[in-house]
């Protein structure tokens, strides 16, 4: 993958769409022109068993028609049995390093919140981070308290060559403040999936890159 396609990184599982049809939100958000998908299937009422494995087949067929990453979060025998692109590990998943092994060259995405934990991330090969919650969200019940821009600038600024996507909370009014921190991209799940108009709201995103 290249460091641009980042910027603007959709994430969904069937949880995160109320009313509408989650591959349709998907294939808008793909001819929208979104650069990334994390599939993320977790949380209540989630879809388990041959349902789960349906609905990834599903998202990667129209990734690959679109040609875009397709990403798993968290699991990884998931990951390796339909050939994703990558996986996508938080701190209380999997050990980076034996998700590295079994991974290979896989794109590879680690969520850190300290310097200790992205230094554990970028010695076991993590292709990029993902940092935040940068603003308060309502997608992750055990998303920890937002920490604005201030973690991810003291990154950038340490780490200039290291790709970093934001996360948590981020809008087309507000991407500009991680944007200007130095992330290369954001990363969103209800901006896109409660948008009136996914178009639109891509376009925005992409913009303000
Ligand atoms: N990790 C940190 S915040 C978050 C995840 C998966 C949820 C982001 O969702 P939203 O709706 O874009 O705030
Ligand atoms: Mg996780």
């Amino acid at each position: 993958m290249k460091r641009e396609q980042l910027s603007v990184y959709f994430i969904m599982g069937t949880q995160n769409v109320k009313h509408r049809q989650p591959l349709r939100i998907l294939e808008e958000a793909l001819q929208a022109g979104v650069t990334m998908f994390q599939f993320r299937e977790k949380g209540d009422g989630a879809l388990t068993g041959e349902a789960y494995e349906q609905f990834a087949k599903d998202c990667q067929a129209l990734c690959q028609q679109y040609n875009v990453p397709f990403i798993v979060n968290d699991d990884v025998e998931l990951a390796l049995k339909l050939q994703a692109d990558g996986v996508h590990i938080g701190q209380e998943d999997e050990a980076i390093m034996t998700v590295k092994e079994r991974i290979g060259d896989m794109i590879f995405g680690v969520s850190v919140h300290t310097m200790e934990e992205l230094e554990v991330a970028l010695a076991n090969g993590a292709t990029y981070v993902g940092i935040g919650p940068i603003f308060a969200t309502k997608s992750k019940d055990d998303a920890k308290t937002p920490a604005g821009t201030h973690f991810l600038r003291q990154v950038t600024e340490a780490y200039p060559h290291l790709w970093t996507v934001a996360i948590g909370g981020i809008t087309e009014q507000n991407a500009w403040e991680p944007l200007q921190a130095g992330a290369d991209g954001v990363a969103v799940i209800s901006t896109i999936c409660e948008s009136e108009s996914i178009d639109k709201t891509v376009q925005n995103l992409k913009k303000m890159k």
